[in-house]
């Protein structure tokens, strides 16, 4: 996503990590934008060489407690176009909006629907196409968010949110159970 790939990490979960303030396991680059503007979904122009060879991170994104976050989930052509269900750990998110092709802000904002939107927490994000979701960072911790197909996983389809503490006890993270299994 965002032309990085994701690596889980080895030593301790994300969520360990982000609990005991354990550095060295993620990093909070995850980008806001693709490092590259193209078209995106045309299966004759867009392979580009540059961006087959994913640097391959456990780099995540960090929200503040409460926000409003908004996904432009855009396939890409690259290697081949397709279907890929997008599931989301930890919210539900209403879908705003989907088409196929490039996702177009100026055009496409047009069709966002704020008055009954699907709430999904998996979405088949149109072959060859796009969609745009939507939802409220309420829920503290360490939520994955990958492909759905089993074999897009070890390929790093895959991001996680970090979403911090609220600040009052209801939206703090709960320590772990004291029968949290060490190994
Ligand atoms: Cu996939």
């Amino acid at each position: 996503m965002s032309n990085h790939s994701f690596v889980l990490p080895k030593r301790v979960s994300l969520l360990e990590a982000f609990f005991r303030n354990i550095s060295g396991v993620y990093t909070t680059d995850f980008p806001n934008r693709p490092p590259l503007v193209f078209d995106y979904t045309n299966v004759n122009n867009s392979f580009h060489q540059s961006l087959l060879m994913t640097p391959k991170l456990t780099s995540v994104k960090k929200l503040k407690f409460n926000a409003t976050v908004q996904l432009v989930l855009q396939n890409t052509a690259l290697i081949g176009v397709e279907n890929h269900p997008m599931h989301l750990h930890g919210f539900n998110f209403y879908v705003l909006a989907q088409g196929f092709g490039n996702y177009d802000p100026a055009k496409d904002s047009n069709k966002f629907n704020f008055v009954n939107p699907q709430v999904r927490n998996t979405l088949g994000v149109p072959v060859g196409g796009w969609a745009v979701i939507r939802f409220r960072a309420n829920n503290p911790g360490v939520w994955f968010m990958h492909c759905h197909l089993d074999v897009h996983l070890p390929w790093g389809l895959a991001t996680a949110f970090v979403v911090e503490n609220g600040g009052t006890p209801e939206s703090t993270l709960p320590p772990p159970p004291a029968d949290f299994p060490k190994c």
